[in-house]
């Protein structure tokens, strides 16, 4: 492995897998462990080529101006709503993020969390850790996976993943998405309609401003009294107020999050929703897939500065342009 001639940004602590391999390759700039970020940057900035970032690091236009030679940035994550991509197109910055290799993670992690917030088996384990089962059974789970539609928000390559295995399970499917793909399953041209037809709704939704709160009240009150909602995607895409207060009266029966509005902030109401199934963001979590993603993240920089063609550019950002 040769040492690229190449200053790399490192805005967020990445895993020893990943970062020894920055090192050897890239001169690395550890900027979360600088004690002061701004006087480094400024020390550094014309030399500054490239970056690997991730979720909750922001790359924006403020940083972006002060890195007159930035020439890719790299996420880790599959979602990149950290990145201004659409701006760093404009400047010719080319954005990477790491699909495919978490697909399959992320939609085991969306099936568990449906099972989970359906049959209440999170909390039928608490009933037999906390000695109840000696004074009698778990109720009856008034829901079920039999005979139900089950609504996919956004059927990109992780929402596919959540529908192959889905079917294994006799759920009739469902979709929303921003194009009909013209595929088998039923499409819904906005997530009310969706909401309306089905009984489980999981959310595969994106970050950013175009997401923003789209599953709101009317959204959960489309989907009714016996609906579970699930989400694996974004939390920034839920009004959590709006969610909280669906659960608290009964407007949904349950819910599964992965993702939330101000992660690792979770609000006390949903802490204390017995019907609420959450977990701490760990859809892609696994030392395997989390490896995949890293040597995705590497790759991409690796190959934009040994050959001059990144990976797995965003679409806001396409190579060759578009
Ligand atoms: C990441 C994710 O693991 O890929 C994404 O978009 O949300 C997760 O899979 C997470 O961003 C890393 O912290």
């Amino acid at each position: 492995m040769t040492k690229l001639d190449v200053d790399l940004l490192v805005m967020t602590q990445m895993r020893e897998y990943v970062l020894d391999q920055l090192e050897a390759r890239f001169r690395a700039h550890k900027l979360y462990e600088a004690s002061d970020p701004d006087e480094m940057l400024a020390r550094i900035a014309p030399d500054i080529r490239a970056i690997a970032t991730g979720a909750h690091k922001y790359v924006d236009v403020a940083l972006m101006d002060k890195l007159p030679n930035l020439e890719i940035v790299s996420n880790f994550g599959v979602g990149y709503d950290n990145v201004d991509a659409k701006s760093a197109g404009t400047r010719g910055i080319i954005v990477t993020n790491t699909p495919d290799v978490l697909s399959d993670e992320v939609a085991d992690t969306a099936i568990g969390l449906m099972i989970n917030a359906v049959r209440e088996l999170p909390q039928a384990e608490q009933f037999l850790r906390a000695g109840k089962w000696k004074s009698g059974e778990y109720p009856l789970t008034q829901n079920t996976l039999r005979e139900k539609r089950l609504g996919i928000a956004g059927l990109g390559r992780i929402g596919k993943a959540i529908a192959e295995r889905a079917e294994s399970f006799g759920l009739s499917i469902a979709y929303y998405g921003r194009t009909n793909q013209n595929i088998a399953y039923e499409y819904h041209d906005t997530l009310k309609g969706l909401a309306e037809h089905v009984d489980i709704l999981i959310s595969v939704l994106p970050g950013g401003a175009a997401t923003d709160k789209a599953f709101n009240a009317e959204v959960f009150s489309a989907l009714g009294p016996t609906g579970t909602f699930i989400n694996i995607g974004r939390g920034s895409a839920v009004d959590e107020a709006a969610l909280i207060a669906a659960l608290e009266n009964g407007t949904i029966r349950s819910a599964g999050l992965d993702v939330f509005a101000k992660e690792p902030h979770v609000p006390d109401a949903l802490l204390a929703l017995p019907n609420a199934v959450l977990l701490p963001h760990v859809g892609s979590g696994s030392v395997y897939t989390r490896n995949a993603m890293g040597q995705l993240l590497v790759d991409n920089l690796t190959n934009w500065f040994e050959t001059g063609k990144p990976i797995s550019p965003v679409a806001e950002t396409p190579f060759p342009k578009t």
